[in-house]
């Protein structure tokens, strides 16, 4: 279940909905004069936004014409001057590279090649049996010569040659790639079967021979010779193309055709030509003066992929053509430096400094991280005068890890712009072939990106495919064709592109930027190179890879290559060209000289910016005020029990939503489920966002939160927070994706851009966190530190010992607590949920940022002790530790004190009422509700109040080697002193965090409560 905001919708929602049989909308545009037929209007409508071609052009006028963007339209236009429409007799050069049934091109397939079955080639088609009489009844089309025998045989004959062209022509289509000169190691195959004419029964002879061509342009009828020309420079040259897996016929056809007609040649004018080379040059000539001037540095070179700059650059050049203004890029180690200069336009002193590993003292906070692994931000103005602000998000070594992040990035941005369908702010992600192939988490970001809620209007996708992963080389990183192939489970184009054809690689990523912006789909671009050097530069790659060096240092420098083609086609000079070269290496010696007098300052100022001015890491000494008044509070019940007067709740969940505002109104126990409601509805009226996602979050795994209702008759959803008031922030819940992983990534980086929305991230049970521990170690925990970036994230991890075995016990509190150093995070277990309302509401009304973890409850949820009364809410605040209202009175009387954090508390309180009956006041029990920042003077003050007790206890429910023990151990032994020793009851040192078995699970709880109260063996 999801927010009910239609506009939120994915396409792909909005065309399932459509499928079904729904009356028209008595709002139809054409009821009046289509009457019943309006629907059918309506859907011939969404077809034509689709592909404006597949519906009768007398549709267009009716529904306003297309509107593609500015650069898509361009693209068409000179893709279909380029060629005209039927073309003449192929060049000797492409003729040369045809496939036919005399000379097949290869005649040993490659070692990933399909294995040819040798009747198959030349075995004439009526080898495969007769057809079935009468099979076609019509003849071929009018302007083909009439067979020259008019019996049924001969014409069924004609016609089945026919249906082989086009089957022929199909296969181009769906596996030209296979044989496309897309390695500039030349490792492609050469011959496939299915792209072999002969395999579909033709020869040379039949090369002048007239063919039905479908819809291939050039012609309705075109010679084998013109359609396998046509073909094979579509589909076979230095771009391979994989987008036959579209479903989509609309997709499909959009992209053929822009193919297809312009045979996918680039044609690009001198203006751009030139930009290449000096992309080229600025790349090749920065990791050359790199390697000189800092040796054995690690760097990552990008050498052999240096075609990724222009590729950038000219998604950058050409984004306001298309509307974008913003680009949040994400990529790992390989090229990142030389992106940081050349494309974000990062200082060449800055990045030499960090070789020269000239710290900046004056930084206020953090240990900093390796200069290729830091984030930049930039407003690059590109050569039409416009602005493209551009972000490279830090990242940590743990490959792909940043993905999600981007993501979520880029949609806190889009929502923060209004920008509905991410048409404006754009996600490009660059990514190392081996970890593209080899990493979950792509998949699970490539499953966000269609969904409502996580859905940033298409990621660019960019594979720098240097063909090697370490030492480790494809046929050992994958069991896939492609390491691109994760990505058609999206159903997504995928190019393939030599890297050593720049040109190539411009136009496949025109061809890219269109289908994104034109569909909102992700797109990939599989840049495949090769890498000079070792993984990194002082690693010898020839240990492991001896042949392939061989090959590679034989191999002129993409730049080499493209400037030898420009200077033979006369479209640049030797000269023009080493003025270019010169300009750069002294812009770069320069940088050299001038650190060493006049050192850089930071890259970006320390000040939070943007929408993160005016927050702050300094953690405030003020408590905050949270409280909020009874007459609010009694609204807000009110309105999540409030929905349209056509809308039918389920009877059971109304009731429940009565019984809430009545809790509020007559003052009754508040559970959980209303305490959080009653959190964001004030945080809502107070005109701060609220965005939770997790699985199953909307009604709340432990059917607690009611936070979306659906409607028995019609299915509609309705978030009632979302409507408490007409003068609100918007309310926003998320059922997510089966991923801890990439979501919690997703919400991370959500919250990095958006630091006045309540960003939250709830895990099915606390458990399943370790499933997305890397974006805890890497990002959350350790951002603030090595990367300056704040975040206000909060997570909710249900956790809890309540005999539910292993796995639905425990959140790992040990493995949060282990990272708590340097204000990292806060950690909180409240035991009510006053208190759970106000720590949300502290989140938010501090202007203090710093990730938040919050071990929520089950068995607590609904339990009447648990409930907090309406008085906890309209005063107080959060209270980072509880003193026992029992001893608190006559602290002087108190024995033993028993220190403890969350649910646990429950059971001690329920133990010492049943054995020490009249004499409760001699035991306190003490809560710790926020573990840290460690509440030291609020302990020390309470530990001093009770100076007469001569025991003291930390109990908790989870083994000892678990759990909060080993962290309050030494804080608390310290505020307790040496005379008495701080004493643990918990369950016993364990390998797994809870026993299977209930019984032994009560068990232990009986003996670790009978420890803590001193009668333990
Ligand atoms: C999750 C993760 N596992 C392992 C590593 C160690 N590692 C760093 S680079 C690398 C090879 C990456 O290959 P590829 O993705 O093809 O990128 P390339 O270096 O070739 O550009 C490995 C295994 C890592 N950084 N992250
Ligand atoms: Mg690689």
């Amino acid at each position: 279940m999801n927010s009910s905001d239609p506009d939120r919708r994915s396409a792909q929602q909005q065309a399932a909905d459509a499928d079904h049989d729904e009356p028209v909308a008595p709002d139809s545009p054409y009821l009046a004069q289509f009457g019943i037929n309006a629907g059918w209007v309506e859907e011939l409508e969404d077809q034509f936004r689709i592909d404006a071609h597949s519906v009768d052009e007398s549709w267009s006028a009716e529904f306003g014409g297309v509107v593609e963007p500015r650069a898509v339209r361009d693209e068409l236009r000179r893709s279909r001057q380029a060629i005209a429409p039927t073309s003449p007799a192929p060049p000797a050069e492409a003729r040369a590279a045809m496939p036919t049934a005399a000379e097949p091109v290869s005649e040993a397939p490659g070692p990933r090649a399909p294995i040819a079955v040798a009747h198959e080639i030349g075995t004439p088609p009526e080898a495969e049996g007769p057809l079935p009489n009468g099979a076609f009844g019509g003849t071929a089309a009018s302007t083909l010569p009439t067979p020259s025998a008019t019996d049924a045989a001969a014409l069924l004959h004609q016609a089945d040659k026919h249906a082989r062209v086009l089957r022929l022509i199909h296969s181009y289509r769906a596996r030209g790639h296979r044989i496309a000169q897309s390695d500039p190691l030349g490792g492609q195959s050469t011959y496939f079967p299915e792209l072999d004419p002969a395999h579909y029964g033709f020869g040379n002879e039949n090369l002048d021979e007239p063919f039905i061509a479908g819809d291939l342009p050039g012609g309705s009828v075109q010679t084998l010779r013109q359609i396998l020309t046509r073909l094979g420079k579509t589909y076979c040259g230095p771009i391979g193309v994989e987008y036959t897996h579209v479903q989509d016929p609309g997709r499909k056809a959009w992209l053929r055709e822009l193919m297809e007609e312009g045979q996918n040649h680039p044609n690009l004018d001198d203006g751009e030509r030139r930009r290449i080379l000096e992309k080229l040059a600025a790349a090749e000539l920065f990791e050359s003066f790199l390697h000189t001037k800092f040796l054995g540095q690690k760097r990552f070179s990008l050498e052999g992929g240096e075609s990724l700059i222009p590729l950038l650059d000219h998604i950058v050049e050409n984004a306001p053509a298309f509307g974008i203004r913003e680009i949040v890029l994400g990529m790992a180690h390989r090229g990142r430096l030389n992106v940081l200069a050349n494309i974000l336009g990062k200082s060449y002193e800055s990045i030499f400094s960090e070789f020269e590993d000239m710290p900046d003292v004056d930084a206020p906070f953090g240990s900093g991280d390796v200069k290729y692994h830091k984030g930049y931000s930039t407003d690059r103005r590109v050569e039409s005068g416009e602005r493209v602000h551009l972000t490279l998000t830090s990242n940590p070594s743990h490959l792909e890890a940043v993905d999600p992040v981007v993501e979520g990035r880029a949609k806190a941005k889009q929502v923060r712009a209004g920008d509905a369908d991410g048409e404006t702010i754009v996600p490009v992600i660059i990514h190392g072939d081996a970890a593209f192939a080899g990493q979950g988490i792509v998949a699970e970001t490539l499953n966000l990106s269609q969904l409502v809620g996580y859905c940033t209007g298409g990621t660019i996708h960019v594979i720098v495919n240097n063909q090697i992963g370490y030492t480790t080389t494809p046929a050992e990183a994958r069991s896939t064709l492609y390491c691109t192939d994760v990505a058609k489970m999206i159903q997504v184009p995928i190019f393939h592109v030599n890297g050593d054809h720049p040109e190539a690689v411009i136009h496949a990523t025109k061809l890219a930027m269109a289908y994104r912006q034109r569909f909102g789909d992700d797109v990939v671009i599989d840049l495949v190179c090769y890498r000079r050097h070792g993984h990194n530069e002082g690693d010898e790659p020839a240990f492991t890879q001896p042949r392939l060096y061989r090959k590679i240092r034989e191999k002129k420098s993409v730049e080499s290559l493209y400037l030898e083609k420009l200077v033979a086609g006369g479209r640049v000079s030797r000269e023009e060209a080493e003025r270019i070269e010169k300009q750069r290496h002294e812009a770069l010696q320069e940088a050299l000289q001038v650190i060493h007098s006049r050192p850089p300052g930071p890259d970006e100022p320390y000040e939070p910016r943007g929408p993160w001015a005016g927050y702050s890491r300094v953690r405030p000494g003020e408590k905050v005020e949270t409280a909020v008044s009874a007459e609010r509070l009694a609204m807000i019940a009110e309105g999540t029990a409030r929905v349209p007067s056509y809308f039918n709740v389920h009877k059971k969940l109304q009731a429940i939503l009565d019984a809430r505002a009545k809790c509020v109104s007559e003052g009754m126990g508040i559970d959980w489920g209303l305490g959080e409601a009653l959190a964001f509805g004030s945080l809502l009226l107070e005109g701060t966002p609220v965005r939770l996602s997790g699985q199953d979050s909307s009604r709340g795994t432990f059917a607690h939160r009611h936070a979306v209702l659906v409607d028995q008759d019609s299915g509609e959803e309705y978030a009632p927070l979302d409507h408490i008031s007409e003068n609100q922030a918007h309310f926003e819940v998320y059922d997510s994706l089966l991923s801890e992983a990439a979501v919690l990534g997703f919400e991370y980086g959500y919250s990095v851009a958006d630091p006045s929305t309540l960003v939250l991230w709830e895990a099915q049970f606390g458990d399943f966190v370790n499933g997305a521990q890397v974006i805890i170690d890497q990002f959350i925990t350790s951002a603030h530190v090595k990367w300056g970036r704040m975040s206000g994230l909060v997570m909710l991890l249900p956790h809890g010992y309540e005999g539910q075995g292993p796995e639905h016990s425990s959140a790992r509190m040990e493995r949060f607590l282990q990272t708590c150093a340097e204000d990292s995070l806060q950690v909180v277990n409240c035991t009510n949920p006053a208190q759970y309302f106000h720590v949300l509401r502290r989140q938010m009304r501090r202007s203090y940022r710093a990730p938040l973890v919050i071990f929520t409850p089950k068995s607590l949820l609904r339990h009447p002790k648990a409930a907090s009364q309406i008085e906890e809410f309209t005063s107080g605040t959060f209270k980072e530790v509880i003193d026992d209202p029992i001893t608190s009175e006559r602290p002087g009387d108190v024995k033993r004190v028993i220190a403890c954090t969350g649910k646990v508390y429950y059971d001690l309180k329920e133990e010492r009422a049943k054995r020490f009956e009249g004499r409760e006041h001699e035991i306190a029990l003490v809560r710790v509700e926020q573990l840290y920042p460690w509440p030291e003077a609020e302990l020390t003050e309470i530990f001093n109040r009770y100076g007469n007790a001569q025991s003291r206890v930390w109990c908790q429910e989870e083994p000892r080697n678990m759990g909060a023990w080993t962290f309050v151990r030494d804080r608390l032994q310290s505020i307790i002193g040496d005379k008495v020793r701080l004493e643990c009851a918990g369950r016993p040192e364990a390998a797994s965090p809870a026993v299977g078995s209930p019984r032994i699970h009560r068990a232990q709880l009986q003996a670790f409560l009978d420890e803590a109260f001193g009668f333990g063996g």
